[in-house]
């Protein structure tokens, strides 16, 4: 039997995902509490269902502020993070402070005000740049960034929860998430979306290194689905599962797919590789498909058009 999901908490609930997150709460006839302190976040993002929500300005490292929005609620998804690799690598410390002790004072206010279940962001950062492909959640973690020894250890913290605190929790390992609303305006910002704007506004677009490089780019609406599985899942509690789609794309592909979609000829420039760019990244997702009943729906020419329809019809404003 499934688990309902009640009342909910969204953490970083006015960003890119943690937004279609709280959406499809919402559509589904959840009560939805959104945080948010809108550092990477906008207000924008919640336009469709400002009015069926409560939004809370706040940090996830108030205690105070963590414990009043959970009150109540059945299941926090925690979104809110320092999102960006580079940003943790040049602020160790005060991204730490967010995504290490900010994810233990979500599960503890979590644990203080009887939350029945904790679903939590991680990423496929935490593999590395080990070789072997598709990456399994059995594979041993070697994580390279400050923001992957993070995701780690929000990882362990979580199991930990599950087994001394008898708090459900369950980790999701996102793999290279696109859509609707991802923000394009740093150079760290999605691939996809940067080649979005870029074919849009008919500028070259850099690619970093031969583009021969892969990913797994998983619809932000198919994240949606793993979370709620995730959310709702009898016996599940204490896990970590890769939610990806198991298909790869080449960066030069991408390219000419986002520019086919425009109708720009534009040809990129090539640049350098990134320092600690990973060449392949390929999710499995078997574990998910068996024990969540995951099944990634949106397949990629139809995402990357959605995507492009809304970047069509929203100007990104800085
Ligand atoms: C993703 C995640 C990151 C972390 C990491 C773990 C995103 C946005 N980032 O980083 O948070 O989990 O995986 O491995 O999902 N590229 C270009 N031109 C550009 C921008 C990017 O060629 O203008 C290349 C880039 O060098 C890389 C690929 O596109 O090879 C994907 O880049 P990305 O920044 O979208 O994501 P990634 O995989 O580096």
């Amino acid at each position: 039997m499934a688990l309902t999901l009640g009342k909910a908490l969204v953490t970083g609930g006015a960003g890119f995902i943690g937004s279609h997150i709280a959406e499809a709460l919402v559509a589904q006839g959840c009560e939805v509490t959104v945080l948010d302190n809108l550092s990477s976040g906008r207000l924008a993002n919640l336009d469709v269902i400002r009015e069926r929500i409560a939004f809370v300005e706040g940090d996830i490292e108030d205690p105070e502020v963590l414990s009043s929005s959970a009150r109540g609620c059945d299941t926090v998804f925690h979104q809110a993070a320092v999102v960006s690799v580079p940003q943790t690598i040049h602020q160790p410390v005060t991204s730490a402070a967010v995504n290490d002790l900010g994810t233990i004072k979500v599960l503890e206010a979590a644990r203080q005000n009887g939350v029945r279940r904790v679903v939590l962001a991680s990423s496929s950062a935490v593999y590395g740049d080990v070789p072997q492909l598709p990456k399994t959640e059995a594979m041993a973690p070697a994580p390279l960034s400050p923001y992957a020894i993070q995701k780690l250890t929000n990882e362990f913290y979580a199991e930990l929860y599950h087994r001394m605190y008898d708090l459900q929790t369950v980790c999701l390992r996102y793999f290279n998430v696109y859509g609707p609303r991802q923000d394009p305006s740093s150079p760290y910002s999605g691939v996809i979306s940067i080649f979005m704007r870029k074919a849009l506004e008919n500028q070259q677009p850099i690619i970093y290194g031969d583009g021969r490089q892969t990913r797994d780019f998983v619809f932000v609406k198919d994240v949606v689905q793993a979370n709620i599985l995730a959310a709702t899942h009898e016996s599940v509690s204490g896990r970590v599962y890769n939610i990806g789609t198991s298909n790869s794309v080449e960066i030069n592909a991408l390219w000419h797919s986002i520019a086919a979609l425009a109708g720009c000829g534009l040809s990129p420039e090539h640049a350098d590789a990134r320092p600690g760019d990973i060449v392949h990244s390929l999710a499995s997702i078997q574990r998910a498909k068996e024990q969540l009943g995951f099944q990634p729906v949106h397949d990629f020419s139809e995402g990357l058009q959605k995507t492009f329809e809304w970047y069509c019809r929203h100007a990104w404003k800085e």
